[in-house]
């Protein structure tokens, strides 16, 4: 099965989306998300300019060699614009695998392991009340897991809150917004957030949680500590995880599971903190970390470490990879939790797709392929437009993480 040809397709129906489309001889496409929020255009170019010219006249069933070639071949290796140019390329060849054997996805990645993948949605609110009230809300809804951000007393804004109910899209301007953030405040906050919802809903719902990189090792620790009265099913980037070797120190003084790495983008990134158990979930994502062909590598290494998936999925993930990564998430057996921020009618009008969610899962469907396609010309309608994600600084004007 020879690719003819490849494209790239940027649309913004509501937010930015880079989906490569790889044609071939037999007729078939497969597609790809190549979304970087914030660097779409770079990843567009990424492939359009370096990958591309590669692709055309190989074999579209030689997914690892054209993995290996496109990766140990660029001689500058990792990176989140290499990797999820990379890994669109993966998706559409494993999109089309599966549709020239006339088989949904996870057929091909060992089949099902389970009935349904376990999902979690994004509870949030101006204050504890609000986010209470929407946390009900999600459970209504059927949802047994829920993550909750909730605005501080004194800050401006916090990550995570927003206007938007049910989808969460903080590439906000075309010019990074400047956010104000204080530890203290937060750190005071957070931990009556858990002591409400644990009061109204009890111990039963999987309830999450989202620092966001903004705590030093030693303040992640006292959180993780402060919360374990209230059994959090995980405490998510809870400090930058470039030194890996920072949760050595979190580990020692909590608990709370941890979440990490939907910022990584290939195993070496997380490598230290699977292989001494600093964290109970991978974050990593089919768009981010080199496809399924690296993300299937990541998980079965973290499976010889009782770490478990828990596959970012925020609205600026697009329709294409939530498919692909429901595939794999049915098939590895170290299943965790799939985020599902939702996206908009808009983007789901550009996306048709076949999963389906119900009882607080996501069923990913039987059609050939990973059930996600693209409508070319609805996705015209809608031109690139520049949006950054915010900067964060702390009140005294230090630059901080956002
Ligand atoms: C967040 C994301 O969903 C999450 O866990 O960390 O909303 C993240 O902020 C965005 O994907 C960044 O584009
Ligand atoms: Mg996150």
């Amino acid at each position: 099965m020879k690719i003819t040809e490849a494209r790239v397709i940027v649309t913004c129906p509501g937010r930015n989306f880079v989906t490569l489309k790889i044609l071939t001889d037999q007729g078939l496409s497969g597609l790809g998300d190549a979304t970087l929020n914030g660097r779409e255009l770079a990843v567009a170019a990424y492939l359009t300019e370096h990958l591309i010219p590669c692709l055309i006249g190989r074999d579209a069933h030689q997914i690892e060699d054209i993995w290996q070639y496109l990766y140990r071949g660029a001689y500058w290796r990792r990176g989140p614009v290499t990797m999820s140019a990379i890994a669109a390329v993966d998706t559409a060849l494993w999109d089309l695998k599966a549709k020239a054997a006339g088989m949904p996805l996870y057929q091909l990645l060992g089949g099902r392991s389970r009935n349904g993948v376990m999902v979690y949605g994004h509870a949030n609110g101006r204050d504890i009340a609000e986010t209470a009230d929407e946390v009900q809300r999600y459970l209504e809804m059927g949802y047994l897991a829920v993550r909750a951000q909730t605005g501080i007393p004194g800050m401006a804004s916090t990550y995570g809150v927003s206007g938007d109910k049910m989808f969460y899209e903080p590439a906000d301007a075309s010019l990074p917004t400047e956010n104000l953030w204080s530890t203290e405040k937060y750190l005071a906050h957070v931990p009556k957030l858990f002591e409400v919802l644990r009061e109204r809903f009890g111990h039963g719902p999987h309830l999450l949680h989202d620092v966001h990189h903004r705590l030093t090792p030693i303040e992640a620790a006292r959180l993780g500590k402060a919360l374990e009265p209230h059994h959090l099913f995980w405490l998510e980037d809870a400090t930058p995880a470039e030194n890996q070797a920072n949760f050595r120190l979190i580990r020692q003084h909590t608990v709370t599971p941890l979440a990490v790495g939907e910022v990584f983008n290939t195993l070496w990134d997380c490598k230290l903190l699977v292989e001494e158990q600093l964290i109970d979930y991978i974050r990593t994502t089919v768009v981010h970390a080199g496809g399924i062909t690296h993300l299937r590598r990541i998980a079965d290494f973290a499976a010889l470490h009782n770490v478990r998936m828990g596959c970012h999925g925020a609205t600026d993930l697009s329709p294409v990879c939530m498919g692909a990564s429901l595939h794999l998430n049915t098939a590895i057996p170290n299943f965790g939790v799939q985020e599902y921020m939702r996206h908009t009618a808009e983007t789901d009008a550009v996306f048709p797709h076949d999963y389906r969610f119900s009882n607080g899962r996501l069923h990913p469907g039987d059609t050939p392929g990973h059930g996600v396609d693209i409508d070319e010309q609805r996705a015209a309608q809608y031109p690139y437009q520049r949006a950054f994600l915010p900067v964060n600084r702390l009140e005294d004007g230090t630059l901080w993480n956002w």
